[in-house]
């Protein structure tokens, strides 16, 4: 018998998603009926945005799992109504527009890319950038995300350090972890990489302390998450050149508001929460082999811990 799929996201991501899922479905071997509204106790997976309207799980009582689009679960974790598990987004599609994104940024900073392209005739003065090997860059959180940008900087010859809660060890990365791996992370950061959800324990994570941490002139690379960061903290170790840029692509406020000094900032480039969009081709298959799963009687693959927040 068919399994009844529920997409539950904005409008505009239904025209974007059904047919990937649809086609992802049958390669999976997943009998499945897909439609945007169906009655609520005959649902059996929820494919979810966070930002959909459906906030309240409880009538969907024979659902197995919620399967979300977005990589972060945030705001959707704490539901209390949701009583059954969470599948995080992990899709290679996301991963590598996220490594490319970061491996673009720590590039433009190592390489000190905004003095070359605003030169102006009157300023000949040829500069050699440092090679990577002699850069150190520091990635907070080795997850799905952290871990592939951590590599690809490793293999471009990047002295790259890596923070996480639990213990890692990956080649070439040197692994930290807890309180004193963070110091240590901190301290040798020139280019630092926020890769970290937003939970209880990472909100302000970046706090005026840590970042006075941070070696001086240190760049700051943050797609992970707006409350990471204590702006004010940041703002005036920008304005005392103690940081000497940061690149922000996430916001406590989304669009970040016209008044925010980030805007203005000279030493801040704001991008719109654009480091990494999943990927309907890919998402779909990661979506379908849960379900596949989960009909099969196995466990569900990236299930997130409500415990952790992530
Ligand atoms: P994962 O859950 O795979 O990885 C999270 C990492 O953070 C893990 O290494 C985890 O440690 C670490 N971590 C979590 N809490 C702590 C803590 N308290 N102290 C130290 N380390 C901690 O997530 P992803 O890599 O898939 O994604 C990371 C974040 O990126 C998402 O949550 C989302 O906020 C953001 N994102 C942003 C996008 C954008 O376009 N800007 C797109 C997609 C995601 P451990 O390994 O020990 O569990
Ligand atoms: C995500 C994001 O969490 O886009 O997937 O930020």
């Amino acid at each position: 018998m068919a399994v009844n799929v529920l997409f539950a996201a904005r409008p505009d991501r239904w025209e974007t998603y059904a047919a990937p899922l649809r086609d992802a479905f049958a390669r999976a071997g997943v009998d499945a009926h897909l439609a945007t509204d169906m009655p609520p106790a005959e649902v059996d997976y929820i494919v979810y945005a966070p930002n959909s309207p459906l906030q309240v799980f409880t009538p969907y009582t024979r659902a197995k799992a919620v399967l979300n689009l977005w990589a972060g679960v945030e705001d959707i974790i704490g539901n209390p109504t949701l009583a059954i598990p969470l599948a995080r987004m992990v899709d290679p599609g996301l991963t590598r527009g996220m490594v490319e994104w970061v491996t673009g940024h720590v590039m433009r900073h190592h390489l000190g890319m905004d003095a070359d392209i605003t030169r102006s005739d009157t300023e000949w003065e040829p500069h050699t950038p440092p090679l990577a090997y002699e850069r150190k860059v520091t990635i907070l959180g080795l997850g799905a995300l952290g871990r592939a940008a951590a590599e690809t900087l490793v293999s471009l010859g990047f002295d790259v350090t890596g923070w996480s809660r639990t213990e890692k060890t990956l080649p070439g990365i040197t692994c930290l972890s807890g309180e004193g791996g963070l110091d240590k992370a901190l301290e040798t950061a020139e280019i630092l990489v926020l890769l970290l959800p937003n939970t209880a324990d990472t909100e302000n994570l970046l706090n005026a302390k840590r970042i006075g941490m941070l070696p001086r002139g240190a760049f700051i690379i943050n797609p992970g998450r707006g409350a990471l960061i204590d702006d004010e903290a940041l703002l005036s170790a920008l304005d005392e050149g103690h940081i000497a840029h940061a690149t922000l692509d996430v916001f406590r406020t989304e669009p970040l508001p016209a008044e925010h000094r980030y805007w203005s900032h000279p030493r801040v480039t704001v991008t719109p929460h654009i480091a990494a969009e999943t990927r309907a081709n890919t998402a779909s298959e990661a979506i379908a082999e849960n379900i596949r799963r989960g009909e099969a009687g196995e466990t569900f693959l990236h299930l997130a811990d409500p415990s952790r927040g992530y």
